[in-house]
């Protein structure tokens, strides 16, 4: 049986994403801050996987390395890595966004990855084999108006995809990303900082993705033969067209 380590299962694309992969029989390592969420999904995926949880902040160096280190025997390898964890934080002009708010996407959606990324990926070198899926965004792909440092962060996960591509290449590994649209989740709560109404409109008149859609697809990804990686995908709802354009029915 394979071991999946995922970021942010907390919620969201995550959180969906552990429950299809138990569904495919992968054993997890479930990772996030809120560890009364990830133990109540343990408690649920354990009927059927065995399921291990770690709680820490990707900000933190240490933490992500001490975490990891602390596995037990059972957990130790590591076939696949979701680095899922991210969040937007704020959605203003460049002239007037937040500074901490800035921090918090560089740190998480950049940074973070990489701490995670260089805690495992020796093992995954050293075993020659392993499947890393990173999970960008269409904001990776296109800048749309006040995403400007969101963006930013997710055009950096594109080239470190690739990056990771190139590099990993010769063990094996494959590597690939998940580039959403629109997906219903806590990420606009988040964003507009716990305005849950303002984080509803952006969902309003359309069908956007669920986190159910995306963790469908890392399942069919996960599961292809050794030959086939699916290196670059971008995942609209059918009402999206660009990062701009949504048909709206309102
Ligand atoms: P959610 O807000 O629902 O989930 C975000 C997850 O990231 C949570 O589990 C959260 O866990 C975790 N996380 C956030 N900050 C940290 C941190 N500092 N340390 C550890 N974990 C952290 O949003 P989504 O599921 O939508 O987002 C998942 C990924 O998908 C992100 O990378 C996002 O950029 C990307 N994405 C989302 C889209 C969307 O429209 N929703 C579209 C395109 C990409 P906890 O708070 O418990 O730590
Ligand atoms: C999340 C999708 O369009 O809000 O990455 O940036 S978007």
């Amino acid at each position: 049986m394979k071991t999946a380590l995922i970021t942010g299962a907390t919620s969201g694309i995550g959180k969906s994403t552990a429950i299809a992969l138990a569904k495919h029989n992968i054993n997890l390592i479930l990772c996030g801050r809120r560890q009364e969420r990830l133990k109540e999904l343990q408690n649920e995926l354990s009927k059927t996987v065995n399921v291990h949880i770690l709680s820490f902040d990707v900000r933190e160096k240490e933490a992500v390395f001490s975490a990891i280190e602390s596995l037990p025997e059972a957990f130790s390898q590591i076939d696949i890595l979701i680095n899922n964890a991210g969040n937007a934080h704020g959605l203003d002009p460049i002239q007037t966004g937040s500074i901490d708010d800035w921090d918090a996407m560089i740190d998480i959606n950049v940074k973070g990855l990489l701490y995670v990324s260089k805690a495992i990926i020796p093992k995954l070198v050293a075993q020659k084999s392993g499947h890393i899926i990173n999970i960008g965004s269409i904001a990776g792909k296109e800048v749309y108006p006040n995403g400007n440092v969101y963006c930013a962060s997710k055009h950096a996960v594109d080239a470190l995809n690739k990056g990771m591509q190139v590099d990993l290449n010769p063990y094996g590994i494959k590597v690939g990303a998940i580039h959403p649209g629109l997906v219903e989740t806590e990420f606009s709560t988040v964003r507009f900082k716990g305005d849950d109404e303002r984080a509803d409109t952006i969902y309003q008149g359309y069908d956007p993705l669920t986190p159910e859609d995306i963790a469908d697809i890392i399942g069919f990804v996960v599961t292809r033969p050794y030959h086939v990686n699916i290196a670059d995908l971008v995942v609209f709802p059918t009402a999206q067209a660009s990062s701009t354009i949504v048909k709206k029915s309102l």
